[in-house]
């Protein structure tokens, strides 16, 4: 639960999830396979706290590693421990929290601005307010060492958008992780409980790391609504090992019948629309196409000259190439290329310069129901021709090809039967996995 992924300067992942008496340790050099590192920070080197080991966030700074996470028994509080190695052990150096307020505090980020200057995001926890109790977020600025207050926290985000109003007398907004992109601060946060399905992740954005921030109007973008997983949220973001794409790590139930707080971590790709609006790709439980850079391989997709039979009013082929998959579809309405199925227009061709080596192909169907598609054929440059079916009630499932390595000039697919007959159809996504 709670996973803090960062890639380290040593080139590799290292993974911190939620703990009971400790914080354990995972490593990877490919998001893929993880490897057991033992233990980061033991209970045994925090004397204020035994229990609830919740939520670290570990950062790289000037060769050292600082771990902030919460702890308490009755109050839940926030400190910081540093070690030498992305492995730790990491060492609690204040010998009291850092953040020693009298109402709980969990769910630690902190954000290096550009000027040097450091931030701290977390949540008051549970606070009451009227009839009920809710979690709000508030930045507080860092000293240079990385461990002392500067000035008073200020109030940036509660739960006020109605997809976070769904636990009841109990609201959440919780589990900061922040970035910035083009001068604009990116607030991403968890809200509803923990415990329940309708755990989701959404954002807000603003021009000052103090606020005000403003809801995105499309929230959440990261939701179980569509899907057989359930509670999605408290994530990181990481970069792939090539930098190119982004993904997302967040946790949900292992039970999704039971909810609670047995939780396993889930990786799926996120992304920035032209608007600056974030997408997530997820949650997927389907394989996906490995991180670029893995091995060598990248998406080529966006390096092909797109070309379609024909494009209804309204849609663009280009939408295949915005790395936006079909997961939600009531967001993604118009992010999908369409055609009329009934007509011998309907196909798409991707071609590039040079033939290029391909792994693999993935075609991703759209989601809304009253366009998708049960077949296709993929025809490629060198003859070849393949009959796909599309996985059926997956959201974010691909039909896979697999040309293993074979080079190619161009490939075309080929609109076959929709699920609703006689409609139009639509697709969302093609992915090129190549060199
Ligand atoms: O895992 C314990 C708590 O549950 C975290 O601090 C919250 O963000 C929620 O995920």
């Amino acid at each position: 639960a709670d996973p803090s992924v960062i890639l380290a300067s040593d080139g590799k992942y290292y993974a911190y999830p939620t703990g009971g008496n400790k914080f354990k340790v995972y490593s990877s050099t490919d998001l893929i396979h993880w490897r057991d590192e033992g233990v980061a920070l033991s209970n045994s080197d925090v004397s204020w706290a035994k229990t609830n080991f919740w939520a670290p966030e570990v950062l790289e700074r000037n060769g050292k590693y600082y771990m902030y996470f919460s702890a308490g028994a009755d109050v839940m509080h926030i400190s910081v421990a540093v070690s030498d190695k992305p492995t730790g052990p990491f060492k609690e150096v204040l010998d009291q929290p850092l953040i020693n307020f009298e109402y709980g505090t969990i769910d630690p980020y902190v954000f290096i601005d550009d000027d040097g200057k450091i931030y701290m995001y977390y949540s008051k926890n549970m606070a009451p307010v009227e009839n009920r109790k809710e979690s709000h977020i508030y930045v507080v600025e860092l000293g240079e060492d990385m461990m002392s207050l500067k000035g008073e926290p200020v109030l940036v985000s509660k739960p006020e958008q109605s997809w976070e109003l769904k636990s009841g007398n109990k609201r959440w907004n919780e589990g900061s992780f922040v970035l910035k992109k083009d001068g604009t601060y990116y607030l991403m946060y968890s809200a509803n409980c923990y415990c329940g399905r309708s755990y989701s992740v959404g954002y807000s954005t603003s021009k000052s790391p103090f606020g005000p921030f403003t809801k995105y109007w499309n929230n959440p973008v990261l939701s179980a609504e569509y899907s057989k997983v359930s509670g999605t949220g408290h994530h990181s973001i990481v970069r792939s090992p090539d930098g190119r794409e982004l993904f997302i790590v967040y946790h949900s139930h292992i039970n999704p019948a039971e909810g609670g707080g047995n939780r396993q971590l889930n990786i799926d790709r996120m992304g920035f629309r032209e608007d600056g609006s974030i997408y997530v790709n997820g949650p997927t439980l389907t394989d996906q196409p490995p991180p670029s850079g893995v091995n060598g391989w990248t998406n080529i997709a966006g390096e092909a000259k797109i070309t379609a039979g024909s494009v209804k009013e309204g849609y663009s082929v280009k939408a295949l190439q915005d790395g936006e998959i079909g997961i939600y579809p009531t967001r993604t309405e118009t992010r999908d290329w369409v055609v009329a199925r009934e007509s011998d227009k309907a196909w798409v061709k991707l071609e590039w310069d040079e033939p290029r080596e391909v792994d693999s192909i993935w075609i991703y169907n759209s989601a809304r129901y009253q366009r998708a598609l049960q077949t296709g054929t993929v025809v490629m440059s060198d003859g070849t021709k393949e009959h796909v079916e599309f996985p059926k009630g997956e959201p974010g499932a691909a039909a896979i090809v697999r040309p293993s390595g074979k080079k190619l000039k161009w490939i075309r697919f080929e609109v076959g039967e929709t699920l609703v007959s006689g409609s139009d159809a639509g697709l969302s996504e093609i992915f090129v996995l190549g060199k």
